[in-house]
């Protein structure tokens, strides 16, 4: 006898939904049909501010024509074409457009279809990089405590999240983690960069007198950490990393995959910290959200390295059916030409001082035990209700969602991340809704 669900096309028991309450959710479905700009459209009719740009993915707002129009043409002139010793145009213009606007040096793009997958190629580029240059012997893979850096086997690895890691085994070996910087006592409700925490990252030190900098190939860190709550590196953090990894000969990956494209005020992180990477993951933003694609920069140093050997031989043994995908193609270089047209890259910079005297006035709500923010980046952390962990967020998430505002929640800390086009009026309206939610004493 067949074991198969009965099911019926609005039936929602068949799709088991990521990082989803699913039980939850499938007793009250939360849809959203329809979206333009600065709103979503709900199943039932409703309107629902975008505080969180999708999942900190739709910089440019939603359904945004060029685009759209991208697409649509892309996919009745090429729709595929293959990746691997074959190419078609637009791979490679939009190679160029991404090195013209990344930091100086970063002149090699590689192409994935997500973050998890832009982790997994740097990690891989980190290692056989070593090896080509006859250091073989360098295989350690560094993150840090409370890193995101996707859900693959690498990413969880290097990440330090534990309930992403625990179900999983053994993960890759040879690797270990520096501490994380949250230090809310010290630096609560600080604007910007936090003044406590900047020497954590000499711990990098420590590690290396463990093991040796010898057998360490990469450390790999967000230089904010997004998905565990919005953790703003203290100053002169990333400036000491980047300084260890040098005297060390390790290379230093930044994992911009909510970083990149424009949330801090300035194309990426690294731009806007002025600390230099020798590798950046991104994904998200890349195409606006709407076509998954994802990309890792590289050093000319690194990509160089590889180009050795004989020349009909493949230098770097990686890569994805979807690599540099046509359709991908198309939408990221809308992307980027709307990005460019409205000046998105840097609008952040613009508001984020409205951005952040909005969000800090939160600070008076009950159980609001700090607020942080950089760039379009904003996270309210709330006192926990005793033994009931992320329940508090939660109620807040699911109140917002009703009252036609949707945030996004880690624990019970509440993150937002609008889309760059976000007027006054927008921050104006998404405050307002918050601070009724958590008046109301949830
Ligand atoms: N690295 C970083 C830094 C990320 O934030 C990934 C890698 C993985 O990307 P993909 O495309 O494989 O999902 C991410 C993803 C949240 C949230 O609300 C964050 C992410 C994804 C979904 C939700 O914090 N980041």
């Amino acid at each position: 006898m067949s074991n198969r669900l009965n099911t019926t096309p609005n039936d929602l028991r068949a799709f088991w939904m990521p990082f989803t309450a699913n039980r939850q959710f499938k007793k009250e479905p939360r849809l959203f049909v329809s979206a333009k700009d600065m709103y979503y459209q709900t199943h039932d009719g409703r309107q629902v501010l975008d505080g969180t740009a999708g999942l900190w993915c739709v910089n440019a707002g939603h359904c945004r024509p060029k685009i759209t129009e991208a697409i649509r043409e892309q996919a009745g002139e090429l729709d595929y074409a293959p990746a691997f010793q074959l190419g078609h145009p637009k791979a490679f213009e939009l190679a160029n457009r991404l090195v013209d606007i990344a930091p100086e040096g970063m002149d090699h793009v590689l192409y994935t279809n997500s973050g998890s997958e832009s982790v997994e190629t740097a990690l891989k580029v980190a290692l056989a990089y070593h090896r080509v240059k006859g250091n073989g012997s360098r295989f350690r893979l560094i993150g840090r405590e409370r890193g995101y850096h996707g859900v693959n086997f690498g990413g969880i690895s290097v990440g330090g999240i534990v309930s992403n890691r625990k179900m999983f085994g053994t993960l890759l070996t040879g690797v270990d983690h520096m501490p994380h910087t949250h230090q809310p006592g010290k630096n609560a409700f600080t604007r910007g960069q936090p003044e406590h925490g900047g020497d954590l990252a000499t711990e990098l030190e420590r590690i290396v007198t463990l093991h040796d900098a010898s057998t360490i190939a990469a450390v790999i860190v967000e230089p904010i950490a997004g998905s565990t709550g919005v953790l703003i590196p203290p100053k002169g953090y990333l400036q000491k990393l980047r300084e260890l990894c040098t005297k060390h000969g390790i290379l230093l990956i930044f994992d911009e995959v909510i970083t990149g494209f424009g949330r801090l005020g300035a194309p990426f992180a690294a731009q806007y910290y002025d600390v230099k990477p020798d590798m950046i993951t991104t994904a998200k933003g890349l195409t606006n959200g709407v076509i998954p694609m994802g990309a890792v920069f590289v050093t000319a140093e690194i990509h160089d390295a590889f180009m050795n050997g004989p020349e009909h031989m493949i230098e770097f043994f990686h890569g994805y059916t979807y690599s540099g995908n046509p359709i991908a193609s198309a939408a990221a270089l809308a992307t980027l030409d709307t990005y460019k047209e409205e000046g998105l890259l840097t609008r952040a910079a613009e508001l984020s001082n409205y951005w952040a005297d909005a969000l800090h006035s939160l600070k008076d709500c009950p159980n609001v035990i700090d607020i942080r923010n950089t760039g379009l980046i904003g996270a309210i952390e709330l006192d926990p209700i005793a033994g009931e962990p992320t329940k508090r967020a939660f109620t807040a998430f699911l109140k917002a969602y009703e009252k036609g505002l949707l945030i996004r929640t880690t624990g019970d800390i509440i993150a937002l991340s609008p889309p760059l086009i976000i007027e006054k009026h927008h921050i104006d309206e998404l405050f307002e809704k918050l601070r009724e939610i958590l008046q109301n004493n949830i």
